[in-house]
């Protein structure tokens, strides 16, 4: 057991590390801006649930302006952080992660997106922070949006919105995560071992739209089980299938398993935007993207029932196995 202390943090037995994931050289990357971008996304998507998206068009500075003004309230007094901690599950979060026990090396925002100003009901929003949001989050959506549509196109779906509309709703779930993995205190730090930032899991949503700093940490299980490490890239994205998605396309794209290890030398800083339907929306396969006669491998279920059964489960469990068929 490693436990672990510093004055910001308070001190929670950290999970020991898990074995060292071993460096990727093969994450697949998708380029926007090339023809056939859509059918690259299939294949990345049924192959690792995952990639690495470059000709995105989001200016570098962009996301460096979020990322200045999520670290600048991380830096802030931990009883200013605090004051953040607003109701369960959104707001501040520090190493507990969801409600049933989960721990990581990490401290975290997280805030629903409605409307243009997801940080509109929270006490630290400074406006700044709120700009460099909103900007953030409006190019992000239009970006998910463009790799939805092109992943319809890519899997011949007759309706290229097919996606894009069950997460661009009025009523429609998105969630954004600010992460900050700390840099160890001393002695920790000269240990030279990491600890586990966030647990592995998949993402319940249809898509998660992943940015982090030049830090490294973030790793995905591959189909044989084995993990490793994705190289980061601050100047692009990083595409994750979760759930949702999976079940969608009754499991021909997949939810890839997931997890970051704080390496305790460079802080790393990630924003995630979940992109999730509407509560009360059906979660099956969809008619255009199963072959005649092809069965559904999933029982009926809504958003707001999955979200449900998702709460009561530990962040490493099979959430989707208790729906299948
Ligand atoms: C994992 C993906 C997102 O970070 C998240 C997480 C959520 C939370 O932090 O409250 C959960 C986790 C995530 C799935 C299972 C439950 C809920 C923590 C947890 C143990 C915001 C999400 O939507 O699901």
């Amino acid at each position: 057991m490693v436990a672990s202390t510093s004055p910001a943090l308070e001190p929670i037995p950290l999970l020991p590390p898990p074995e060292a994931g071993t460096h990727f050289p093969g994450v697949p990357v998708v380029d926007l801006s090339h023809p056939g971008a859509g059918e690259s996304i299939v294949a990345a998507c049924q192959d690792f649930g995952f990639f690495k998206l470059t000709g995105h068009g989001i200016p570098l500075h962009l996301m460096q302006r979020l990322e200045s003004a999520t670290l600048e309230f991380f830096h802030s007094p931990q009883a200013e952080k605090e004051k953040a901690n607003t109701a369960d599950p959104f707001g501040y979060g520090n190493k507990r992660i969801g409600p049933n026990g989960d721990v990581g090396w990490l401290e975290y925002l997280l805030f629903p997106v409605a409307g243009d100003d997801p940080f509109s009901r929270a006490p630290m929003a400074a406006s700044s922070f709120r700009s460099a949001l909103a900007e953030y989050l409006r190019r992000v959506k239009e970006l998910a949006r463009e790799v939805l549509e092109l992943m319809a196109e890519g899997l011949n779906c007759k309706e290229r919105k097919i996606f894009s509309n069950l997460v661009m709703g009025e009523q429609s779930e998105g969630i954004i995560r600010l992460n900050h993995y700390p840099e160890f205190p001393q002695p920790e730090k000269q240990l030279d071992r990491s600890l586990t930032g966030f647990g592995e899991h998949t993402d319940p949503q249809v898509i998660s739209v992943l940015r982090s700093n030049d830090s490294a940490g973030l790793q995905i299980a591959l189909k044989d089980g084995s993990w490793v490490s994705v190289p980061p890239d601050h100047q692009s994205f990083f595409i994750i299938v979760g759930d949702s998605l999976q079940v969608l396309t009754n499991g021909r794209l997949r939810s890839v398993r997931h997890r970051v290890m704080a390496n305790g030398v460079k802080c790393r800083v990630s924003m995630i935007y979940f992109l999730g339907v509407a509560p009360g929306e059906k979660i099956a396969p969809l008619g255009e993207v199963m072959e005649e006669g092809e069965q559904s491998k999933y029982r009926e279920f809504t958003w707001n029932q999955y979200k449900k059964a998702a709460c009561r489960t530990r962040l490493g469990d099979d959430r989707l196995g208790q729906f299948e068929k």
